[in-house]
């Protein structure tokens, strides 16, 4: 090999072996004897910037002490952070997460929430049905269907599962509706049809929004409106309901993950109370992270 040739490799290899060892560092398996904050390089993987849950995490860095300790909050996607902990999973390596219920999330991986002896995210969480002023007197059939609506975390997870292994959320939502009838009568019973109303709903696309406004906005459809679902971002999907450019959102978790939201247009909308009951929100870690269990031990261990 020539000297010239030689020397280059040689450069190449400098550049290559210290990228490589970086990396590996974080592919190894969960080390219950090392201190976990290396291990992931103090990093909570979350999700899109303006979910409530990313808010309430830079609360709980701060409450936590967890900055001090390096601890930083990543911003990414439900989908991206789902698929980092799919593979994290599968080598059982560390991580934390965002995690919220319900979700397939906590269906389909052995995960655990983390104990909030602080309190940042709540207890529980309910998810109440938000509508524009004047809804009631303009849309009284629409108002009586959204003000009754209500179901279950495993319903709502039902649905969420079928649109997570693919199936068109309208669809999902058609077949819901099909499969439960007494439920949705609950909902409609007695209720005249209506002839050519629209109706305009927003919502964020959660896996969680996308299920229960698809299955509401089926249900309208089914009572004779005409209805459009536009999925947006958090702050102006509280905006179009508060500024009467949409009807009503289905998507609002309280009273700490949207709480924010909440008091901010407070007044401008009205609150037709929860939809459901038992949602929770939190720090999660997968439950081979045996001696991780509350957001504490995030620093000590
Ligand atoms: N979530 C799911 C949302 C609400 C629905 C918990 C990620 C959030 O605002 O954080």
């Amino acid at each position: 090999m020539k000297k010239r040739r030689l020397i280059g490799l040689f450069f190449i290899a400098l550049l290559v072996v210290p990228l490589i060892t970086a990396c590996s560092s974080q592919l190894k398996p969960y080390n219950i004897k090392e201190k976990l904050g290396p291990q992931v390089n103090y990093t909570i993987t979350g999700i899109d910037a303006g979910a409530g849950i990313m808010a309430s995490t830079q609360t709980a860095i701060t409450k936590y002490d967890l900055s001090k300790h390096n601890w930083q909050l990543q911003t990414s996607s439900t989908a991206a952070m789902t698929s980092t902990l799919d593979k994290a999973i599968k080598d059982k390596r560390p991580i934390v997460i965002t995690g919220w219920q319900p979700h397939w999330m906590f269906t389909k991986f052995p995960i655990k929430f983390l104990k909030d002896p602080k309190n940042v995210y709540g207890k529980a969480e309910h998810i109440n049905t938000i509508v524009r002023k004047g809804l009631k007197s303009d849309k009284p059939e629409a108002y009586e269907i959204l003000d009754r609506f209500h179901w279950n975390p495993k319903q709502m997870s039902s649905v969420m599962l079928n649109v997570n292994n693919g199936m068109d959320p309208e669809k999902a939502a058609k077949q819901w509706i099909k499969a439960n009838p007494k439920m949705v009568s609950e909902w409609t019973k007695g209720v005249p049809k209506v002839k050519g109303g629209t109706m305009k709903m927003t919502y964020v696309a959660w896996d969680s929004e996308i299920a229960s406004t698809n299955v509401v906005a089926e249900v309208l459809r089914q009572q004779g409106y005409k209805v459009t679902i536009q999925a947006m971002e958090i702050q102006p999907m509280w905006a179009s309901v508060s500024t009467k450019a949409a009807d009503a959102q289905v998507s609002a978790w309280l009273p700490k993950t949207s709480g924010l939201y909440y008091k901010d247009y407070k007044g401008k909308f009205e609150d037709l109370g929860p939809n459901l009951e038992g949602a929770k929100v939190g720090l999660a870690v997968p439950k081979y992270m045996k001696n991780i269990n509350s957001i504490e031990d995030l620093n000590n261990k």
